[in-house]
């Protein structure tokens, strides 16, 4: 860590532009103290409130979303970079998800189990207060992940978003006030990382933390929560393969592939860049890629027409170029040359399946593509890393396609698709992606401890 002094102020800049959208107080740890302390007496009331009610209010703050998607999308257009029509379906899914986890309030209950001797019941109680450390990548979807189902199973939230998109995250604590959720169940403590998200992971009163983030920050927040042993889920990074076999429809898997890196401007943990290609097809399948990497609509976000627009950052930018070297490119679209944090959608080939842009998580709009010969050569390479977050396979042969599904070892794979994120089905890494599952029919659980009691019938 730096010697540097902590920021007494969170600078929002418009990655489009490099204009400064806002500047905003950073929290301290004494700020996250006094917000543990407010959030567990109103965990306590919320706990004790009858399922229905707590619904209702979920409901309600669904409902108040709703109305203001608009708002949420234009402010994640001008503080994320993301192109309005994503940051609308962003904000939609916040109202989604809401709505979906308030269904599940009335469902979330416990079993009971025979038992000789008397009668066995188990109870799924909440946790208490859950720190949610959000990312910039999707900062409202990934904040809200955490929070509806930690809120429905009856849980109170301190959200830390990421540095550079607080604003989405504040106006959503607005917005469930408006709703009626109760004071303090739900808080925005915008701040760095080492400062209010490192002291949230230490906190004694904070029972379990959500982070989606990076590997190396993941891997030092459940250190730490170790000697808590504190509860945490970790969502982390990816370099999924888009697998694509010889018998593929091979023109629908090359219009899927550029979105399926791009999208998001590749600041995706599910991105597909690693494009494995069976040797027998692969100088036919660039072909076919090349026209849709180099026609993507790279440019200002709040236009209706743009698929693509720029990173987040000029770190992201720095990190971005510096894993592609000049010469290494094999076809590339346009970007604007700035101001603005702009990089142009990228294909490299020739590169070995060890090198860093092949086998690292960059976390830009760049895929490579690699050559396989075989169905074992494929899951092979697609095995050989050290993430597991999603996949995609390309083929007609049904057998292949569950094969191959089984035999990668990722939590999300899509077959003769690209889409792996859903809010009824479960998300979440193998190995070094993450661990734990957001999302699904067990998303209120991962907020739970389960109690069993026994309750003799021979005294
Ligand atoms: O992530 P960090 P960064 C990957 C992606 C990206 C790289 C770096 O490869 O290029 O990570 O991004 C908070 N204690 N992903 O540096 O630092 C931080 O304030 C507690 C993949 O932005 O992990 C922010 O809120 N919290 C990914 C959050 O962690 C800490 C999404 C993520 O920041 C902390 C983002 C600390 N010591 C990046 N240090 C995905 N899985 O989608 C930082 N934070």
């Amino acid at each position: 860590m730096s010697d540097a002094p902590d920021p007494v102020a969170l600078e929002v800049l418009n990655p489009a532009t490099e204009e400064l959208v806002a500047l905003v107080p950073a929290a301290t740890r004494d700020d996250v103290d006094a917000a543990v302390a407010r959030a567990a007496a109103a965990q306590r009331t919320w706990a004790a409130a009858a399922p229905a009610d707590r619904a209702r209010l979920l409901r309600r703050f669904a409902s108040v979303v709703d109305g203001h998607i608009e708002e949420l999308a234009q402010l994640e257009v001008r503080e994320a970079g993301h192109t309005v029509g994503n940051a609308r379906w962003e904000a939609g899914n916040v109202r989604d998800l809401l709505d979906f986890a308030a269904g599940g309030v009335e469902r979330l209950s416990g079993r009971q189990i025979p038992v000789p001797g008397g009668l066995d019941v188990t109870f799924l109680e909440p946790l208490g207060v859950i720190g949610v450390i959000a990312p910039w990548n999707f900062p409202m979807p990934i904040a809200a992940w955490g929070l509806a189902p930690a809120l429905a199973a009856g849980n109170a939230v301190i959200l830390k978003p990421a540095e550079t998109t607080p604003l989405t995250a504040l106006r959503l604590a607005g917005l469930a006030l408006e709703a009626g959720i109760p004071e303090h169940l739900f808080q925005v403590l915008p701040g760095t990382g080492p400062v209010a998200g490192d002291a949230l992971v230490e906190h004694p009163g904070v029972a379990k933390i959500v982070f989606t983030g990076s590997t190396r920050v993941g891997k030092q927040i459940m250190a730490k929560c170790a000697d808590r042993v504190k509860r945490v889920t970790l969502e982390l990074g990816g370099k999924s393969p888009n697998i694509v076999f010889a018998d593929a429809d091979l023109d629908a898997a090359a219009a899927a592939a550029p979105m399926s890196f791009l999208d998001n401007t590749g600041q995706d943990c599910c991105a597909r860049t690693r494009i494995l290609v069976q040797r027998s097809a692969y100088d036919r399948f660039l072909e076919l890629l090349a026209p849709g990497i180099e026609g993507v609509r790279v440019g200002d976000p709040a236009d209706e027409k743009t698929q693509m627009g720029p990173l987040i950052s000029r770190a992201q930018l720095d990190r971005v170029r510096s894993y592609v070297p000049d010469g290494l490119t094999a076809i590339r679209g346009t970007a604007p040359e700035g101001p603005g944090f702009w990089y142009p959608p990228t294909v490299v080939t020739g590169v070995a399946p060890t090198a860093p842009v092949a086998a690292e998580e960059v976390f830009g709009p760049v895929a490579v593509v690699l050559p396989f010969e075989d169905e074992a050569e494929a899951v092979a390479l697609a095995n050989a890393t050290e993430y597991g977050l999603s996949g995609s396979i390309w083929t007609r042969d049904v057998g292949r396609a569950i094969r191959v599904s089984r035999a990668v070892a990722a939590g999300n794979l899509s077959v003769n698709s690209h889409s792996s994120v859903r809010y009824w089905t479960p998300f979440g890494g193998y190995k070094q992606s993450g661990l734990g599952r957001e999302l699904g029919p067990d998303a209120l659980t991962a907020f739970t401890e389960t109690k069993n009691v026994f309750i003799s019938t021979e005294a």
